[in-house]
């Protein structure tokens, strides 16, 4: 029998062996020795009071089994969902809610620091929100009002959150139907958390609902927010060259890490270790230089703006420590590993914590401060540093890594398809409408130990682009892709489809887009809108031949994400076991019910052959309801614009500088 890997990504797997020889634990084994509670992981256990922890097992549970107050196992497995819902909307938007106050802090002068970067996304971003702009208005006017109105949506009570409006009309009209439009982000968040207290909501459907609009909170909400104001303090991306893998780390320079979500200390770090005298004071210690790479989401706001190389996703965090070559791995908050600390200690490692809400016993803290934040980040590099000297353990050494191109915002994939003048998503809609692209595929989420780690992340981008759906990836979807090659042009000529290839030729990017960290899932909402806007098949969101997949999700995030996803139409497919398994009627109401009345829908597959059958039959089902060409491959019809000889040369024109090739 062939050898299971504990990972797909081939170096990841050789650290992994070297770490197992040398008697070292990482995720991988821990994911072996304690196999998942059969009970919890199905959604069939409360632990909200101390009554409990209730267990709803045995035959006809579903109907027959009650907790000591009386809640069934629907009531159970609805909460447990929204209670994880409402703590991803939690995680995404209380990150957003300090880039809206580092905003605040900027344009009112508190912070030298950081500047506005990119003043016409200021003023798109205040257009959409009302605030005035132009006319003299000095930019920091701008930018204070646009971050007094993003707080607001934090705090309101009524009413609804102002990116709101950005959705197609109809999908707000079904959000207003069935009561799930996002009023404040906070309130959404207490309020979820009321519900599932115990004694208050126990109707699954209603509980349901709530995780809806808990996690529009966060996508419309918390993640857009985030997304808008990290483009206009650091720069809204363009596509840029970086790369990946583990063989990012230098042997003879020493090497920084910027792990977990927060931009604003990396994007000052990224400043400082190109300061002469830091460089300088690092030859003092015998290194050639400072190296800085990055690590799951943090890596992804880094590379997007400034092509930092990433060492990939959550589960190589470890194994990052274990190339004995990282000088000082920093984190700030949201997917980190509590392991960091005590394997850091066989080598010669200094994990840095950052934010008061993320400390780590064993780590060294050092707060943050958007105030001083330079001086910060330069005793964060001093330390590095000054610790470069120590390497003792040699650690497994890979040299692997691929290059890779990031830097897919929505505006640079509206500005692709028609220049600066004529930037539309017109050429998408007609290639999809035509049949030369399949459809979309939102390639996202985590990865995970208790697969083969980004196994399934290979497996699906590979048979989609095959078979000419273009992906767009976020978060640890992206870095899985990113540390397996996928991210280049070449990609498409290797591997694409037919249709897809030619559209991709004729941009002249990958078939897999990297979108960003997992906030910037945002933007594949914003996308979608544009693309409803367009016109030509679906005026909303729902009924596009798109499906979004986190095939390795393990983060409460990715639920509120595949919720929000699913709430404004789009059908969700995550890998492994469903949390709410052990309910059919949880269950039916997160497919059926959610399909009837938003379009969108929540699946859990553990198979990733059956992901891709169901998501290739969702797109084909929603071609031919929409009456598009039926999808043969390497048979299409004529689109109106993209094919255009003159549109074409226009379009290579328009994006080569950008992608320097
Ligand atoms: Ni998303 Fe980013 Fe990765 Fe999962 Fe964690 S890093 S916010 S939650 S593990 S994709």
């Amino acid at each position: 029998m062939d050898k299971v890997l504990k990972s797909a990504n081939e170096a990841a797997e050789q650290i992994i062996e070297w770490g197992e020889s040398h008697k070292m634990e990482t995720c991988f084994d821990r994911a072996q020795r304690l196999k998942p509670c059969p009970i919890g992981v199905t959604g069939a256990c409360c632990k909200i009071c101390h009554m409990g922890p209730c267990r709803f097992v045995g035959q006809n549970a579903e109907e027959e089994a009650r907790g000591v107050c009386g809640a069934t196992l629907p009531t159970v497995a609805a909460r447990n969902l929204l209670r994880m819902a409402a703590a991803g909307a939690a995680a995404h938007s209380d990150h957003a809610r300090d880039m809206a106050l580092l905003l605040l802090a900027v344009a009112s002068g508190e912070t030298k620091d950081f500047q506005i970067t990119d003043v016409r996304k200021l003023n798109r971003v205040a257009e959409i929100l009302g605030v005035e702009f132009g006319n003299g208005r000095s930019t920091k006017d701008v930018a204070r009002d646009v971050a007094l109105k993003f707080l607001e949506d934090f705090g309101r009570q009524k009413g609804e959150l102002n990116y709101v409006k950005r959705a197609p009309q109809k999908t707000q009209e079904r959000w207003k139907r069935w009561g799930i439009t996002p009023r404040g982000i906070d309130r959404e968040i207490t309020e979820a958390m009321h519900r599932t207290n115990m004694g208050v909501d126990h109707d699954p459907d209603n509980l349901l609902l709530s995780a809806l609009r808990v996690s529009l909170a966060d996508g419309w909400g918390g993640s857009m927010i985030s997304t808008d104001i990290t483009d206009i303090l650091f720069g809204t991306p363009k596509p840029v060259k970086a790369e990946a893998s583990f063989g990012i780390f230098k042997e003879d320079e020493v090497n920084i890490v910027v792990h977990g979500h927060e931009p604003s200390l990396a994007e000052i770090i990224v400043d400082v270790v190109n300061e002469p005298e830091m460089i300088a004071y690092a030859r003092s210690k015998g290194a050639q230089g400072i190296n800085l790479g990055g690590m799951c989401c943090t890596a992804n706001e880094v590379l997007m703006r400034h092509g930092i190389p990433t060492a990939g996703g959550f589960t190589n965090q470890e194994l990052a420590i274990m190339t004995g070559l990282v000088d000082a791995l920093t984190v700030d908050v949201q997917c980190i590993m509590p392991a960091l600390t005590e394997l850091s200690k066989k080598f010669h490692t200094k994990v840095i914590t950052t934010s008061y809400k993320a400390k780590i016993p064993g780590a060294i803290h050092i707060q943050y401060d958007e105030h001083r934040a330079k001086e910060i980040a330069r005793e964060i590099v001093k330390i590095a540093i000054d610790n470069y000297p120590n390497r003792k353990v040699k650690g497994s050494h890979v040299t692997q890594k691929y290059p890779l191109i990031a830097g897919f915002s929505h505006e640079y994939i509206e500005y692709m398809q028609g220049g600066r003048w004529r930037a539309s998503f017109r050429p998408l809609n007609d290639a999809i409408m035509v049949g030369r692209i399949r459809g979309v595929v939102g390639l996202a989420g985590c990865d995970n130990p208790r697969v083969t780690s980004q196994g399934i992340h290979r497996f699906l981008a590979i048979e989609l682009i095959k078979n000419d759906v273009l992906i767009v990836s976020t978060g640890c979807g992206s870095a899985a892709c990113g540390t397996a090659g996928f991210l280049i042009p070449e990609m498409a000529l290797e591997n694409a489809g037919p249709g897809l290839k030619e559209v991709c030729e004729a941009i002249g990017i990958p078939p897999i887009l990297h979108l960003g960290a997992c906030v910037d899932n945002s933007r594949i909402l914003t996308i979608a809108s544009a693309m409803a806007a367009e016109g030509g098949f679906s005026d909303e969101i729902g009924g596009m031949p798109a499906v979004g997949i986190a095939p390795e999700w393990m983060s409460e995030k990715a639920i509120a994400i595949g919720c929000y996803f699913a709430a404004s139409g789009v059908p969700v497919i995550f890998g492994g076991e469903s949390p709410v398994e052990a309910s059919e009627e949880v269950t039916r109401l997160m497919t059926e019910v959610w399909s009837e009345r938003f379009k969108g829908s929540l699946h859990f597959e553990p198979d990733p052959e059956k992901i891709l059958n169901l998501t290739l039959g969702y797109i084909d089902r929603a071609r031919e309801a929409l009456k598009l060409r039926k999808y043969e491959p390497g048979k299409f019809g004529v689109e109106r614009v993209l094919m255009d000889m003159a549109a074409r040369r226009e379009l290579e024109r328009a994006a080569k500088p950008h992608l320097g090739f």
